[in-house]
């Protein structure tokens, strides 16, 4: 089994922990320390289930029993891909527990991204729900197992059918393994890349709870906060900023909504009085306009976090008006940086930025194409070293090399500028994707896919603007022979086994791409000029 890691190097890995950023804590021990200060105030609640910090703390104990009853040791992965239920919390502390690393899949992924994961990650389990949203993921964990080698379990919650339903696992009676060194690897997170399917991205201990305490922090969570978790969970953004994580860490309570829909999420917020939650540009538009006509009562909300695309000034500035809480932008990404914007910033910092970083050791350069700095307003490429920004992803040299500087930095593709106090404004992006209403789409997986249809000679996916996604993509096809169906490729794709999201949105036939002298085409060069030709017609 490779190993995993993640290390900085020793004078920067020793200044953190000097500065009190790296404490020394373990992702199930600081859950277990509120679990002894806090045990019955509630932790999580979903569906019909309110369960308190001790209850949470006892059921994470019992799956950690029942994954080492499995035969599963220290190390080894587990790909989880649950939905918005407090089972996700119990399923993942009690693998902490284990020593065992969990790989954190969306609801969204299918067999081609899941047995993408099981592969990288030589995982050697899979956990799912039953069902959600319609679609049996029991169907999904036996398309993988035919796929891959090596997935010796599947874990259902729920009817499991062929497979282990977690619940009747008998505990193991041995004890459990001591607590894991908090330099480790807690986790993999998959990235949200412009090339190919998502990388994985070892998260240390102590790295990760840095950023969701300090995040807790600057969002002001604390115990009489009620945090609710509307985007997918396993996202980076609703997991860790601040996040369940940093509301548990925060000993406030969690609601966990299955849908993001204003129905659903205002009835959540009267209901609970949720005081914060996170969304993507796309639903605090939605949320924005649903609110005027609403029937519930979203006094309780305090501040609305936006953040996964960029959020444009003219909608910022009305979010206090429309929905009656402070707007706190912010700009992540898995791979580590976090910015946000302070909730006692001026209006007009918080309307028009997104935010500066969360620790004063975050270090952020903004260059050009050939790596010298710029001034200070100029809009450049961001790259950036920290005290909770990866160096290395798992498993993927190629990616490595291309991804980090020569001393360290990561480079994020992202385009911004800086404000002189500080704060960054976010320009656009240098790297080929699609940032479909917070999900990121490669360019490249979907020509690869395109490109296994025998009915296309070549394709070039390229984002476009739209109104109600941010952008949206769209594949010009070069058709080999008789041109296929747009419902026919659309469908080839879904079939393929991918995310849906990544289903091309429209699909433009043309007869040839334009050739540079050399005659060779180089696809950014293509992807802009399909963009401004497309840009040009409408
Ligand atoms: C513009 N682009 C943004 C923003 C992310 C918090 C919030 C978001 C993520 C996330 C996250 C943006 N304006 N406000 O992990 O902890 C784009 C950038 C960035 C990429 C990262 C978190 N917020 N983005 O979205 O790993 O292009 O993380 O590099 O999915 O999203 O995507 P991801």
């Amino acid at each position: 089994m490779q190993e995993l890691k993640q290390v900085w190097p020793e004078k920067d890995a020793l200044r953190y922990r000097e500065k009190g950023y790296w404490r020394g804590e373990t992702m199930f021990g600081f859950l277990a320390q509120r679990a002894r200060e806090i045990p019955d105030r509630i932790a999580v609640i979903g569906g019909e289930q309110r369960w308190t910090y001790a209850g949470l703390l006892e059921r994470a104990n019992e799956n950690a029993a029942r994954f080492l009853a499995l035969g599963l040791c220290p190390g080894q992965r587990v790909v989880v891909q649950l939905p918005n239920i407090p089972e996700f919390l119990s399923v993942v502390f009690g693998l902490f527990r284990a020593n065992l690393i969990p790989v954190f899949a969306l609801p969204a992924h299918r067999v081609t991204e899941i047995s993408h994961f099981v592969e990288k990650a030589q995982a050697s389990a899979y956990v799912v729900a039953a069902r959600d949203g319609g679609f049996d993921y029991r169907v999904l964990a036996r398309e993988v197992r035919a796929r891959t080698v090596g997935l010796g379990h599947v874990v259902v919650i729920g009817e499991a059918e062929e497979f282990r339903a977690l619940d009747d696992i008998p505990r193991s009676e041995g004890a459990l393994p001591p607590l894991p060194s908090p330099a480790g690897v807690a986790f993999l997170q998959i990235s949200g890349g412009s090339t190919g399917l998502p990388k994985l991205i070892p998260r240390t201990h102590d790295d990760y709870i840095y950023s969701f305490r300090a995040s807790a922090d600057i969002c002001g969570l604390g115990k009489n906060s009620v945090f609710m978790a509307a985007l997918p969970v396993a996202h980076n953004f609703p997991m860790s900023s601040p996040g369940v994580f940093g509301a548990l860490y925060a000993g406030s309570r969690i609601v966990m909504c299955p849908s993001p829909s204003a129905e659903t999420a205002f009835a959540l917020i009267e209901q609970e009085r949720v005081t914060m939650t996170g969304v993507v540009p796309p639903l605090a538009l939605l949320w924005m306009q649903a609110a005027s006509t609403s029937k519930y009562d979203i006094s309780s909300l305090e501040v609305l976090l936006v953040g996964g695309a960029k959020f444009s000034p003219e909608p910022a500035s009305g979010v206090r008006a429309a929905l009656g809480c402070t707007l706190q932008q912010v700009f992540g990404m898995a791979e580590g940086l976090v910015n946000y914007t302070r909730l006692d910033d001026p209006d007009d910092i918080i309307v028009n930025t997104q935010g500066r970083p969360i620790s004063p050791d975050d270090e952020v350069l903004i260059v050009d194409d050939y790596g010298n700095p710029l001034a200070d307003g100029e809009p450049g490429l961001l790259l950036t070293r920290g005290p909770y920004t990866i160096r290395a992803y798992h498993n993927d040299d190629a990616a490595n090399a291309r991804s980090f500087t020569e001393d360290g930095y990561y480079r994020t593709g992202d385009i911004v500028s800086r404000t002189r106090a500080g704060y960054l404004v976010v320009q656009g992006r240098a790297g080929d994707h699609i940032n479909r209403a917070g999900e990121k789409v490669s360019a490249e997986e979907i020509e690869d896919n395109l490109l296994a249809h025998p009915g296309v000679f070549d394709a070039a996916v390229v984002s476009i603007p739209d109104p109600y996604l941010g952008e949206r993509s769209c594949a010009f096809i070069i058709p080999k022979g008789e041109r296929p169906g747009v419902v026919v490729l659309k469908a080839f794709v879904r079939g393929r086994g991918l995310a849906e999201f990544k289903v091309p949105d429209q699909i433009v036939f043309v007869d040839a791409f334009q050739t540079t002298a050399v005659g060779k085409v180089n696809r950014k060069v293509l992807r802009q000029q399909l963009r401004e030709r497309f840009l040009k017609t409408v």
